[in-house]
This record gives C-alpha cells, sequence and structure tokens, in this order.
C-alpha cells in the first residue's frame, strides 16, 4: 500500500482504521541467504538495501525485543556531516545524502528536518580545532561555515552569548544541511519498505549462538525461536555487539559500552528552530515537531549494561543549557532515559568483514550512528552482498585496530563523549 494524497484521503472517511500492517510478522524460516542481527535503523537499513538494491530477498532481521527498542529510538536524532578526516567525511556525507531523499525512497515520512547545526565554540582552544574542522569540511566539499557570536544568535533567537557566563561563546561552525528526523519514522520506514520486498522481520527473537562449520565459516544461528541456517551473518547490534560476536569465538572487540542518557520537556511553542551543540560543556539541544525541547547529555564514565545512566550527568547538561539559554531555567523536564552505546578507542565505527568467514559487522557507531543509518545500512549490504568492503567502508575495517590505522574523530563525535 503506497502512501500518497488519495490514500490519505480514502482513509480518512474511514477515520484511518482500515490501513493495512506496515509489515508482516511471519514465522521464522529454516533457512535464509543473509541474516541480519539487530532490528535498529542500521539492520532494518542494510536489509532494505539488500533486497531493493542487490536483489537479495531472502533475508532476515532478528530482533531480540521490538524494532527500534535499541539507541535507535533513544537517540536526539542529530543528522550531521561535519567530520574532521577524509575517511569519515566520505562516510556521513554518503549518509546524509541517502537522508536528502529517503522519505521519498522509502515512501515513508522520516521528517527529516535539515535546519542547520550550530557547533558552540567556546575559548581560543576550541575556536582554533573548529576553524581546522571548518577548512577540512570545505576541502571536502562539504558546507560549513564560521559564525561570529552575534551572528550565532541572529541565527538562534534566545543563545546567551555574554562575557560573563562560565564558557562564553566565541564564535560557531553551521552546516546548515544537518539537522534533525523522526527516529521512529526511520526504523517503521526501513521495516515496512523491507517487509514489502520479502525480508522477514522477526521480533522477540533473540540470537543465543552462531554455529560455524569445520572450515570455520558461519552456518548458522539459535535463536530463541529456533535455529536458522544461513551463510551469511551481518550483525548490527550496537551496545551489544561484543557479546553477540563472542558467540562466534571472536574474542573480545575493541569497544565500551556505557549509557548515553537524553531527556525531553514538556511541549513548549515553537522557541528553537536548529540544533545546537556544545562539546565543551556536553550539552545539546534541539526542539521536536511536538514542542519538547530534545537535550541530550555526555556518556556516563564506565561500563554498563544499564539504559538508565546517572542523574548527575543529567543535571550537568542542565546547568550547560541553564547558561546557554537563560529563559529555559523554568521549563519542566518530562522525562529521561538511557542507551547503551558501543564506543571504539578512536570513535569511529567499524563496518566489514570480519576474520569468520560469512561473518559481517557494523557497530562502534558510539554516540553517533543515528545519523549514519542509512549510510550504514546502505554500506554494509554492499559488503554482505560483494563478500569484501564496500570502498567508502574499506578504511573503518576491524584490522585497523591491529595495523595502528585508526581514525580520530574524537574531537568531531566529542559532543557526547
Ligand atoms: P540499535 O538501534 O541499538 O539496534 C541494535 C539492536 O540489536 C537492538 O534493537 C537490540 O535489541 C538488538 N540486539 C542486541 N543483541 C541482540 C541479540 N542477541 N539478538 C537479537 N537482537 C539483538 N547518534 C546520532 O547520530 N545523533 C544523535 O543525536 C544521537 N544521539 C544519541 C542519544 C542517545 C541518548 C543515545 C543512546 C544514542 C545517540 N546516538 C546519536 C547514537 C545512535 O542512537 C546509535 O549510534 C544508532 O541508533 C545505532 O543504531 P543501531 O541500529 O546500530 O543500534
Ligand atoms: O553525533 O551529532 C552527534 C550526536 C549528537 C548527540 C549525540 N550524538
Amino acid at each position: 500500500m503506497r502512501f500518497s494524497f488519495l490514500s490519505l484521503l480514502r482513509n480518512a472517511f474511514s477515520a484511518h482504521r482500515d490501513w493495512p500492517e506496515q509489515w508482516r510478522s511471519p514465522e521464522p524460516k529454516p533457512a535464509y541467504d543473509v541474516v541480519i542481527v539487530g532490528g535498529g535503523g542500521h539492520g532494518l537499513a542494510a536489509a532494505y538495501f539488500l533486497a531493493a538494491e542487490f536483489g537479495i530477498r531472502n533475508v532476515a532481521v532478528v530482533e531480540r525485543g521490538w524494532i527500534g527498542g535499541g539507541n535507535s529510538g533513544r537517540n536526539t536524532t542529530i543528522v550531521r556531516s561535519n567530520y574532521l578526516l577524509e575517511d569519515s567525511e566520505a562516510l556521513y556525507d554518503h549518509s546524509l545524502k541517502i537522508w536528502e531523499n529517503l522519505s521519498q525512497t522509502l515512501n515513508y515520512n522520516v521528517m527529516f528536518s535539515p535546519r542547520g547545526i550550530l557547533m558552540l565554540a567556546h575559548g581560543h582552544h576550541d575556536v582554533q580545532s573548529f576553524t581546522r574542522h571548518l577548512h577540512a569540511n570545505r576541502l571536502a566539499g562539504i558546507d560549513s561555515e564560521w559564525l561570529s557570536p552575534e551572528e550565532a544568535r541572529a541565527f538562534c533567537p534566545g543563545l546567551n552569548i555574554s562575557k560573563d557566563i562560565r564558557y562564553p561563546i566565541g564564535g560557531a561552525t553551521l552546516q546548515r544541511r544537518g539537522g534533525v528526523a523522526r527516529h521512529d519514522a526511520v526504523v517503521w520506514g526501513f521495516a515496512r519498505a523491507a517487509s514489502a520486498l520479502g525480508v522477514d522481520i522477526l521480533q522477540n527473537c533473540e540470537v543465543t549462538g552462531i554455529r560455524r562449520g569445520p572450515d570455520g565459516a558461519v552456518t548458522g544461528l539459535d535463536t530463541t525461536r529456533g535455529a536458522i541456517a544461513t551463510r551469511k551473518i551481518g550483525v548490527s547490534a550496537a551496545g551489544h555487539t561484543s557479546v553477540v560476536l563472542e558467540m562466534a569465538g571472536l574474542g573480545r572487540l575493541p569497544l565500551e559500552s556505557t549509557p548515553l542518557q537524553a531527556l525531553v520537556s514538556e511541549p513548549l511553542k515553537p522557541l528553537i528552530s536548529c540544533v545546537v551543540m556544545s562539546n565543551t560543556i556536553h550539552a545539546y539541544i534541539s526542539q521536536s515537531d511536538k514542542g519538547d525541547l530534545v537535550i541530550g547529555a555526555g556518556t556516563d564514565q564506565y561500563v554498563s549494561y544499564s539504559q538508565t545512566g546517572g542523574l548527575q550527568i543529567t543535571a550537568h547538561t542542565l546547568d550547560a543549557i541553564c547558561e546557554l539559554f537563560p529563559h529555559l531555567r523554568r521549563v519542566r523536564m518530562m522525562r529521561n532515559w538511557g542507551g547503551i552505546v558501543d564506543n571504539t578507542v578512536d570513535r569511529s565505527p567499524i563496518l566489514g568483514p570480519t576474520p569468520v568467514p560469512g561473518l559481517f559487522v557494523n557497530c562502534g557507531w558510539g554516540t553517533g550512528g543515528f545519523k549514519a543509518t542509512p549510510g550504514a545500512g546502505h554500506l554494509l549490504a554492499a559488503t554482505i552482498a560483494r563478500g569484501e568492503a564496500h570502498p567508502i567502508a574499506a578504511p573503518f575495517g576491524l584490522d585497523r585496530f591491529a595495523r595502528g590505522r585508526l581514525i580520530d574523530e574524537a574531537a568531531a563525535a566529542a559532543v557526547a563523549h
């Protein structure tokens, strides 16, 4: 069923009660050509592109809970591509270009809103580091502008540019093509489009084991809904990736899983029309279309699988937000939550084949993988279909840790670290 003006009108006459289910919920088949572990945005996008672009439709996505119940449904939805190094610029801009037409591609409104990302520089060191990013971005053809404090305030009215605060603003970079999207809609849009192409989405289906044959190659998976045979597995399990890959005997991965928190306020009239991020004081804010202020914090500084996190982290973030936007001091917060993010030492993802034949991985997106959802899914699909890393993904292989060829994006990703 395609969404169109006519179908919306027709369904309006039955108070929208007659829409068919958006994706199928089949029983698992005994075997698939490819199984994707993890029904977040990345896993569903990979399954969609396998079917849509590479003609591989006998695919299952196995999700231990419900689709989008992990970080895909818990993040603050910031989308941008203003990273420092060429490999990362190519990776994140590949994704941003897909975002720009994603609603049309999926025939599903993912509410991508390129409202501009303002990244605040506090102090001399920040100004130097941000201008270095800006020049690197422009050399790579990625849009970035420098704004003085006054220009930043004109772009984002209400921003406190007083010199008398703890971290005065020395300027800001602006990526106009960056913005936000509706996280649930991204998950649902990919699920619906993948299911329509024949992909089986298996919820409440936890992977408990990965089977390998005498030659070491994968032969299938054990799940809480039975065994599934397959020769190709793509793992896109975010904070649980190391746990899943250990099932294939891959040993310890260079990943640390930590909680990352966010919170939302009561709904307000339109107040903040762009996204504002401050790496230095670990705070970022935007306003959802419902009117809630969406606020994010830094990671909790300990390894944990708790999806809550420590209250002192959010208190610290609210201190920063109140300093940047003093008129928000009396706004009430409605709820906060956490997700488990998988951080690598260089704050860049891991995407590619593994030493186990037939086993592919997409992880390590840490605090910054929402923006990469369509791009990472596309690159994982291409890598699985061809059996070797897509050229854009190639620098991000697991082997870079052994070779010492790290892609250090700590500064570009640092808002939440
Ligand atoms: P997930 O959505 O977590 O999906 C992984 C899935 O794997 C989960 O649904 C999980 O249940 C499933 N799984 C795990 N183990 C198993 C198993 N054994 N069997 C079957 N299934 C399993 N990124 C940005 O770019 N911008 C932001 O503004 C941003 N803000 C963030 C704010 C917060 C609070 C958090 C927590 C993260 C934020 N991120 C942001 C990061 C971003 O959310 C993630 O990098 C991204 O969503 C990862 O998507 P995913 O599909 O890989 O993971
Ligand atoms: O990667 O842009 C980002 C981000 C913002 C908030 C959390 N991650």
